[in-house]
């Protein structure tokens, strides 16, 4: 039995609507994770992100854990307390940052030795030290720890890893226990290897979680592959538990992805995006570093609810953006959330009145019709 219950309250084909009930609130889904690796959701206040409509933000074991530190988190209230928001937080379990971002890195079945991107100092992480950071942090989502492979990449390195993060899956369980209003997630793994996908997802299902996340795409392979492996994992899974694809993606990713049964994304692609003068509409990208905009005086989208997309002339962004000004990157980051979290707002209402293929296919065209 889950500690976490997850209502279903509609269906239309493999795509799902729901809440993730958590004792510091719902988590609406599907669902729209920021990414708020060090703490801060960048260029946002706390607030703010609430006020898009996000339920939940992303945290990183592997950038707190070296700044500022778990044990100093958990001595100062735990994460929600230390970054101002009380909702939801999942956190991530720091083998896919340990390989993106640290130098040195030293992997055996135990666990991962690496150095800081930092300052060059030597770290271990296993299972069981994910585990706890993740319970100093106070998630109410702990992730497992599992190897994520880089696509493409030999099929035996793709189930040498599988392997290792099941096991390091029963581990992360046996670490995790039974805290009340908390879920551990396990993470599927096995590259672009349908058969491989199958066996994980089993294994992961043999173990128990309470929600299973959908791991190691979006890391090379076209949207294609990515589209049939999870083809391939989501029958595997439970229906009545949550899913979540890791690190995806751009508004088409999410909605070809909840056609197929995903509940829950992360993807820095929204804030990064802004911060580096790209935006999300709903007549598709526009970069507000273009030459084009410089005497434009109409806003991003004058029918947003967004005063970022609404009160301000493309002209302004784009002096903001081209001076390099942090005000250019707060807007254009407001921009982008709050047009991923009306994407999911949509995708929901949809789902709940039968209209997903409609919705998703109205939504896309809008992107091709520019504006
Ligand atoms: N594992 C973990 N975090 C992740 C990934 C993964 O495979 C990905 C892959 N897209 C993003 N973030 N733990």
């Amino acid at each position: 039995m889950s500690a976490i219950p997850f209502d279903i309250a509609a269906t239309d084909g493999a795509a799902r609507t729901g809440a993730l009930v958590f004792p510091r609130g719902e988590v609406r889904t599907p669902a729209f994770m920021p990414v708020g690796t060090a703490a801060t959701v960048k260029a946002m206040y706390a607030s703010q992100v609430r006020e898009t409509g996000a339920d939940v933000v992303l945290g990183n074991v592997y950038h707190l854990m070296l700044r500022p530190g778990a044990e100093r988190v958990a001595e100062l209230g735990g994460l929600h307390r230390f970054m101002g928001w009380p909702h939801p937080i999942l956190t991530d379990s720091g083998g896919f940052q340990v390989m993106s971002l640290a130098s040195l890195r030293k992997l055996d079945k135990d666990g991962v030795t690496f150095r800081s991107h930092v300052d060059g100092s030597t770290h271990r992480l296993t299972p069981e030290r994910s585990v706890e950071i993740q319970r100093l942090l106070g998630s109410d989502v702990t992730m497992q720890l599992d190897e994520c492979v880089r696509l493409p990449a030999e099929r035996a390195e793709v189930e040498r890893a599988m392997r290792l993060s099941i096991d390091w899956a029963e581990r992360c369980k046996v670490a995790f226990g039974t805290p009340e209003g908390r879920a551990l997630f396990g993470i599927v793994q096995g590259g672009d290897q349908a058969d491989l996908r199958r066996a994980s997802a089993r294994g992961l299902v043999d173990i128990g979680f309470d929600g299973y996340a959908v791991g190691g795409l979006a890391v090379g392979e076209p949207q294609d592959v990515m589209l049939a492996m999870l083809e391939e994992t989501i029958p595997e899974l439970p229906a009545g538990r949550p899913r979540y694809l890791m690190g995806v993606g751009s508004p088409d990713d999410l909605l070809k992805s909840i056609a197929r049964g995903v509940d829950m994304f992360d993807c820095v692609m929204p804030t990064r995006a802004g911060r580096h003068g790209q935006v999300f509409t709903r007549f598709g990208r526009l970069n507000l570093k273009n030459a084009r905009h410089a005497d434009d005086p109409r806003p991003i989208d004058e029918e947003s609810a967004c005063p970022a997309a609404r009160d301000y002339s493309r002209a302004y962004l784009h002096h903001l953006v081209k001076t390099g000004e942090i005000l250019g990157m707060m807007l254009l980051t407001w921009v982008n959330l709050d047009y991923y979290q009306r994407l999911m707002e949509g995708a929901r209402a949809a789902i709940r009145a039968g209209t997903f293929e409609a919705y998703a296919a109205d939504t896309t065209a809008g992107w091709a019709r520019g504006g």
